[in-house]
């Protein structure tokens, strides 16, 4: 009978062939950048404003940053760090953050800013009157479409970067032959170093990164903008301006290249990276086009995701994210999950540079936060949607820049005495590791620890061997910086990161909130204990000798312990220093719900008290901030409190600076301002209700809100080498699903609804009894937590499951029903 039911849910929402339609879509231009739309090529970057009389393309190039190769890391001071640890140890915890300003914050410079090349304008003669005004972004090709009539000529735009050919092409029509007249011309915000200039049909804009904290710009850009007009006449105007007039269609084709080679290097010639590409250029349009979403497709196309859809999907985007609250939308959550990958394959590319605060879209020379990568929840989050929906390749600049920060990062564990490597909380292109932005904000030296994670997770997923053979030497050399970093608290016995703090929060101690610099973090607990049993297993599998394991371990047994505070919250410190009131944006210490594994249900002590740290903190934040909340929710199995997270992050944001974080209306988040990170942190919380992998089995539906009663979900990637190749569920209950085992091995299923394998060959689906012994299923080890005396009792609820076992091989996809 419910297999009736499947059949039934996959004609009515997954036809394979009824390509749901992904676009964000508006009635009026853009009038300000968070209203344009943002498309890329990795590289390459455009914001697209659609605007009639005046269109304008704002450029970016990837490697276009202040400064040049540099490190800002302090030389070593034993003497200094000594002191720093004792004043820690006796409790004098300001003195010793003054100390950490003098002997550990960043010199020269705190990080170079991420910044535009300009903007390409296109200016028409068009009046005030114009009809039938439509723009869209379709995320099924990654173009933009601008359409509109005026004198009863329509006028259509199409742009995209190209995957294939690496240039930002625009294609400009009208109903009529000979209807496009406009000028073409550059604006750029810097005032020294730029020339502009018209060589026969290409205008070129030449520029250099601005210099920064006394670093030295080195970073020389060129733009060219080729314009085929077909029909009608071009002539330059003055050495800046080409004039089209009278063409019955034109392509302009943008092409940006910088001097940029590597974070070592800008011996490169940014011209002559420009230039060859535009000699390259693709014979047809259409073709090209072709071409490009080709291209993009076999990444986009590897996850769909329906939810179902009502009237709201035909209104623009703009006016759905300003009623999402109060009318069910649920393409807009399909829709915004979508973005959130089309956002990652346009700004993070195989050989590229990882995407940054903004991905690659950035219109000002001082972005906030100079743009840059901060390292302590921003640059991560970037990534976690990337395994799980599907986007490997698009992880490789984060792997690579882990890599470079691992040769960089010597300096900055040399800092504290120590081997391996380090770094802080931010890092830029020049992939400097020291502590920025002064000693209240810049004492954190366990960053080597999470970039470790997100290198080990990939492995989780992947199972490579060749790719655990190419991170080991990076966990290696991470854990080894703690054998000398980590030091003894004589108070309790435990080995603590000192010094160091919970990002960016700071206690409330005896009433004040006077320092930030403390020891022993339940964050860096947590980081380290992830680093050493991880590395431990990596060890095993590459045959490390049996000491060197065991010296992990041994150090993983050594931290303190989670502990449970006394207001039932998860400690942020290691003394029970929290309080309610505090509704800081950071949920650091929660890192071990998400994206870490040691708060699982398997915790239910610790899943009790990382529930009542959420209720503390509330739900309304930064949109990054939001974006974790929905993955931590959904890792609590809350799916109803998830969805009312992405109804908080879905809020429109007003005005380009905004109050309050939320959703601009071109579903960029808002901070406020503009940071990507939201934006990748909510898609990567929705694939979390839907399907998790980290604690000990594939657990199917885990945190379905109750109004996303039916739908089906394609391509989702899973610990252990599973693809949930498809899955569907009516009335809140699992119907159906199929699973690829890519790797072979036994699959351990959990899921609220009885399953059969009927007709599975072999020993079929048995019913679990012990845990799990597969080796990227298994849970990870985690320390007795210490509970205050004074906590309340646990509530905590969690929903019945089921676990079962699937034997399995690799290649084979399995299906299985709601029995
Ligand atoms: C961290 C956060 C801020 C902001 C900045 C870029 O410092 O605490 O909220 O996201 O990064």
């Amino acid at each position: 009978m419910v297999t009736a039911l499947a059949a039934v849910c996959m004609a009515a929402c997954c036809a394979p062939e009824a390509a749901v339609e992904l676009k964000l879509h508006y009635d009026r231009e853009a009038r300000i950048w968070v209203e344009a739309l943002p498309i890329g090529n990795g590289r390459l970057g455009a914001m697209v404003y659609g605007g009639v009389q005046h269109e304008e393309l704002q450029l970016n190039e990837e490697t276009v940053w202040g400064g040049s190769p540099h490190n800002n890391v302090k030389p070593y001071n034993g003497a200094g760090l000594d002191s720093i640890r004792q004043l820690l140890f006796a409790g004098q915890n300001a003195q010793a953050q003054e100390l950490c300003g003098r002997y550990i914050s960043a010199q020269p410079a705190n990080g170079m800013p991420y910044q535009t090349v300009g903007s390409l304008h296109l200016d028409f003669p068009f009046g005030e009157e114009v009809t039938n005004y439509y723009r869209e972004l379709d995320l099924n090709r990654a173009v933009t479409t601008t359409r509109f009539t005026v004198g009863g000529i329509t006028y259509e735009r199409e742009a995209f970067v190209s995957f294939e050919d690496d240039l930002v092409i625009m294609r400009l029509t009208a109903s009529e032959p000979g209807a496009l007249t406009f000028d073409a011309r550059y604006t750029t915000p810097y005032t020294e170093g730029i020339t502009r200039a018209v060589e026969g049909d290409i205008l070129r804009l030449d520029g250099k990164a601005d210099d920064h904290e006394g670093v030295e710009g080195k970073v020389r850009f060129t733009a060219l903008t080729k314009l085929l007009p077909e029909g009608g006449t071009m002539t330059a105007v003055a050495d800046t301006l080409l004039r089209i007039e009278g063409a019955d269609r034109v392509t302009l084709y943008i092409s940006m290249g910088t001097n940029f080679v590597n974070y070592k290097d800008v011996s490169g010639d940014g011209y002559a990276q420009a230039k060859a590409a535009l000699e390259q250029l693709p014979t047809r349009y259409d073709r090209a086009l072709k071409a490009h979403t080709d291209r993009y497709r076999t990444l986009f196309d590897r996850v769909k995701l329906d939810l179902g859809s009502n009237a709201q999907a035909a209104k623009p985007t703009d006016v759905r994210v300003k009623e999402f609250a109060s009318a069910f939308d649920p393409q807009l959550a399909t829709l915004y999950f979508q973005f959130g990958r089309y956002l990652l394959i346009s700004s993070s590319q195989p050989g590229g540079q990882a995407a940054n605060l903004q991905g690659i879209w950035n219109y000002q020379r001082r972005a906030p936060w100079d743009g840059k990568y901060t390292s302590n929840i921003n640059l991560e989050m970037n990534y976690w949607p990337a395994e799980v929906t599907a986007l490997g390749e698009c992880h490789e600049p984060l792997i690579r820049l882990t890599k470079e920060v691992a040769e960089t990062g010597r300096e900055a564990a040399a800092m504290y005495g120590a081997r391996g490597w380090t770094l802080h909380h931010n890092t830029d292109i020049w992939r400097s590791t020291g502590a920025v932005d002064g000693p209240s904000y810049g004492i954190w030296p366990t960053c080597n620890a999470w970039l470790c994670q997100d290198l080990w997770d990939k492995y989780l997923i992947t199972g490579s061997q060749e790719y655990l053979r190419e991170i080991y030497p990076l966990m290696k050399e991470a854990a080894t910086f703690y054998f000398d970093m980590l030091v003894t608290d004589p108070a309790t016995g435990y080995r603590v990161v000192s010094p160091s703090f919970s990002p960016e929060n700071r206690p409330s101690v005896a009433g004040k909130r006077s320092f930030s610099v403390v020891f022993g973090t339940t964050m860096d607990n947590q980081l380290v204990s992830d680093l050493m049993h991880n590395t431990a297993f990596a060890a095993r599998a590459v045959g490390e000798e049996q000491p060197f394991i065991d010296s992990l371990e041994l150090m993983a047994a050594s931290l303190p312990p989670m502990q449970v505070g006394r207001h039932g919250q998860l400690q942020e410190w290691l003394e029970d220093w929290d309080s309610p009131e505090d509704h800081h944006r950071h949920i650091s210490h929660l890192w071990g719900l998400f994206p870490g594994r040691q708060i699982t249900l398997h915790t239910p002590r610790l899943m009790a008290a990382a529930r009542q740290t959420l209720e503390h903190r509330g739900d309304p934040s930064t949109g990054w901030s939001m974006g974790w909340k929905v993955c931590c929710w959904a890792r609590l199995l809350d799916g109803n409190r998830a969805y009312k997270l992405i109804t908080d992050q879905l809020k429109p944001a007003i005005g380009e600076r905004g109050e309050g974080g939320g959703t601009y209306p071109n579903l960029f988040d808002a901070h406020p301002p503009f940071q990507i990170d939201g934006n990748f942190g909510c898609t990567a919380g929705i694939a979390e209700m839907f399907v998790q992998s980290h604690s000990g089995a594939v657990h199917l539906l885990p945190a379905l809100p109750d109004v996303w009663r039916e739908g089906c979900i394609e391509g989702i990637r899973c610990r252990g080498g599973y693809i949930v190749e498809k899955m569907c569920w009516q009335e809140g209950k699992l119907t159906s699903v199929t699973i690829r085992s890519t790797l072979g091995g036994v699959l351990r299923l959990r899921t609220a609804t009885e399953l059969t394998g009927k007709g599975l060959t072999g020993k079929g689906l048995t019913e679990a009894t012990a845990p799990s012994e597969h080796p990227l299923l298994k849970l990870q080890p985690v320390l007795e937590p210490k509970i205050s005396p004074e906590a309340p009792a646990p509530i905590l609820s969690l929903p019945a499951y089921k676990e079962y076992d699937l034997k399995t091989r690799a290649g084979k996809s399995y299906t299985l029903r709601a029995l």
